[in-house]
């Protein structure tokens, strides 16, 4: 199996993603998970519940599994909207989960020449994707819940594939937040304590998961400009702030007339040009509605800083 663990690190590589770790599939989860949904920390982010089952036991997800591949692909680590209305960094170019898709076909078919049987996903399976990078030892998860590297901190996409293969597993690394508290307190809506982040408060949730029309007072005024996600947490993190000669894919980059654009031109935006404008991107996920109710109705243009 040594063999097959050398060829998905090499065509891995070769696929532009940046690290590639292996856990056991059956690591013990805990009871986090079941914690946070019954806190009610998802909001009203349902399927969360409904994957439960799934989550806690990847051999309903792929019955056989034995291993879950973990895989890191950078992203930008500056915002390209700084100035204009941000985006978070994570979704200013294509669309990830259709860059991945094809990428991670290609590793299981060099997976399939071993024998093994596989499922891919990126942010698009009942997989607790932080939790197997970090038992795969890419990386701990950091007081905002994330994974952060020594190399490259947290600006990144995990990708996961669960196999039949028997490949070797790598070891977890330690935590090295030691005493940093600088996510919890910079956090504009106090979202994260005790290493989790909840989702009624966080405001990626508020600007791309939820349908409501109209957003609490504390979360309108904490919103500050912000478009589409929310970087902040990560911004503030010791471990970001590193160099890093960590390369990133020039799809994911912002087109620069979208970078260029002021807020009041994209609320103005007529049906036509936003799906051109957006026909690749992961902003698309809200829906134009969505991004002209963030604009005005949560965020409005006056409140930018
Ligand atoms: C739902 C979701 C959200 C929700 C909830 C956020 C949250 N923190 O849970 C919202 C919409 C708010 C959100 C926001 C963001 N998200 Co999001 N999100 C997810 C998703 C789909 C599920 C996360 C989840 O289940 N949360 C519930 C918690 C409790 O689950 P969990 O952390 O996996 O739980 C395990 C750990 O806590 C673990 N655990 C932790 N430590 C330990 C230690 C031991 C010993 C044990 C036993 C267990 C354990 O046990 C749990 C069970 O497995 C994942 C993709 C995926 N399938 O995992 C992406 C994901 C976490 N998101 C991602 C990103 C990029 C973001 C944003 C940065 C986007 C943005 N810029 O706006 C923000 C960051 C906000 C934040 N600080 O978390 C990336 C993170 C990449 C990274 N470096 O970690 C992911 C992995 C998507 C991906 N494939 O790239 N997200
Ligand atoms: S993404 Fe923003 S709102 Fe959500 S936990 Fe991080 S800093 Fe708080
Ligand atoms: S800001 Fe500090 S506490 Fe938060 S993840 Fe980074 S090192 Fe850890």
């Amino acid at each position: 199996m040594k063999a097959a663990r050398q060829a998905v690190s090499y065509a891995a590589e070769q696929l532009g993603f940046s690290a590639v770790g292996v856990a056991a599939a059956d690591a013990p989860q805990g009871d986090s998970l079941s914690r946070w949904l019954q806190a009610g920390c998802h909001a009203d982010m349902d399927w969360l519940e409904r994957h439960l089952p799934l989550r806690q036991e990847p051999a309903k997800v792929l019955p056989g599994v034995r291993r879950v591949i973990m895989l890191t692909y950078e992203y930008p680590r500056q915002d390209a909207r700084r100035a204009t209305g941000s985006v978070a960094r994570y979704a200013q170019g294509e669309d990830y989960h259709k860059l991945l898709a094809p990428k991670l076909a290609d590793l299981d078919e060099t997976l399939q020449m071993y024998g093994g049987r596989q499922r891919c996903f990126s942010d698009s399976g009942p997989v607790s994707e932080r939790f197997f990078a970090a038992m795969a030892g890419l990386g701990w998860i950091g007081r905002h819940s994330l994974l952060v590297r020594p190399l490259g901190g947290s600006f990144c996409f995990l990708s996961c594939i669960l196999t039949t293969l028997e490949l070797p597993v790598d070891q977890p690394m330690a935590n090295h937040c030691g005493s940093c508290h600088r996510c919890e307190k910079a956090c504009p809506t106090h979202a994260l304590s005790h290493g989790q982040c909840d989702a009624r408060r966080c405001l990626a949730y508020w600007t791309i998961e939820t349908r409501q029309e109209t957003a609490p007072p504390e979360i309108q005024e904490a919103l500050r400009g912000r478009l589409y996600g929310c970087d902040v947490c990560q911004e503030v993190c010791p471990w970001n702030r590193k160099e890093t000669p960590r390369r990133v894919d020039p799809h994911l980059l912002m087109p620069a007339r979208v970078a260029g654009m002021t807020t009041e031109e994209m609320a103005d935006l007529s049906w036509e040009k936003w799906e051109e404008l957006f026909a690749n991107s992961p902003v698309r996920r809200t829906g134009a509605e969505h991004l002209r109710r963030n604009i005005h109705a949560f965020s409005p243009v006056t409140s930018e800083s």
